[in-house]
């Protein structure tokens, strides 16, 4: 008898598929983990007003019935959280992780979804930074979180991001990986790793594509995938770094307003399983 690796995702669901918990199990699939979700927020978006985006919460009662379900089979090898909506629900998925002794945790610090500029709570922010970064074996804000969870504003240049990753650090998770993408000025895209003590510049030339919806969440997932294999981290952000270039490369035009990440870009391109 094969027993899989387990990896649990706690986050939201979007029903165009791309991005959320649809993203996350298709990424541990493709993997070759078992994984299993815990939903934290419904995510929807309106083709009849610009593809805006209305977010119905889980009540944190039943996020925390979720997770007891979750924790009620063989051992989680690894776990992610992306869109948590309020601070209730972060105060669950903490204490649950406390009590389980969970570990191999990715923390996707979703603020907000690409194109729109309303953040969630503001209040999510000091919670995700107080409450689940300090539990993350790795973080991994984009630049915009890592401006808001290290205190810092806007980041605009590789220092800005390097001095973000020291202070996220000194909050507690082991690593960070901010992600430059393609925000910075220049032709590269750039993300940077921190362990605690050296930077790793990760670097490729921007993609010219749309078809990034549900990148973030598919990075993270393809982290948490290599963890619970047994990688170690920085193995992990590289296999999930190449895996996530190959999902957009492969990523197709969802409808007029988003173009998806195709979750078995990496697949399809190396004709093998990961
Ligand atoms: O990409 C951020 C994100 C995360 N989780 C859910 C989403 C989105 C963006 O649309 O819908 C559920």
């Amino acid at each position: 008898m094969t027993q899989p690796k387990i990896t649990l995702t706690i986050a939201g669901n979007d029903a165009s598929g791309g991005a959320g918990i649809g993203a996350d199990l298709k990424t541990f699939a493709e993997f070759g983990t078992y994984g299993i979700a815990a939903l934290t927020v419904i995510a929807t978006m309106d083709p009849n007003n610009n593809w805006s985006h209305g977010v119905t919460p889980i009540d944190a009662q039943i996020v925390k019935d979720q997770l007891v379900t979750a924790t009620a089979g063989p051992k989680i090898d690894a776990l992610k959280t992306g869109m948590l909506p309020n601070v209730p629900v972060i105060e669950v998925i903490a204490e649950t992780i406390k009590d389980k002794k969970l570990t191999n945790l990715v923390v996707d610090p979703v603020m907000v979804c690409k194109g729109e500029t309303e953040v969630l709570n503001p209040e999510n922010a000091e919670a995700l930074r107080d409450l689940l970064v300090p539990l993350a074996t790795i973080t991994t804000p984009n630049l915009f979180e890592a401006g808001q969870l290290s205190g810092l504003g806007t980041l605009k240049t590789l220092d800005d991001m390097k001095e973000a990753a020291k202070l996220i650090h000194q909050k507690g998770a082991q690593y960070v990986v901010v992600k430059g993408g393609k925000a910075l000025e220049g032709d590269k895209a750039i993300d940077l790793f921190y362990d605690g003590s050296d930077f790793t510049v990760l670097e490729v030339d921007k993609i010219e594509s749309a078809t990034n919806h549900g990148a973030g969440c598919t990075f993270a997932a393809a982290i948490t995938s290599g963890l619970a294999q047994g990688l170690e981290p920085k193995e992990a952000v590289l296999k999930a770094k190449d895996f996530v270039t190959a999902a957009i490369k492969n990523g197709f035009e969802y409808n007029q307003f988003i173009g998806s990440v195709f979750h078995s870009g990496y697949r399809l391109e190396q004709n093998k399983g990961i």
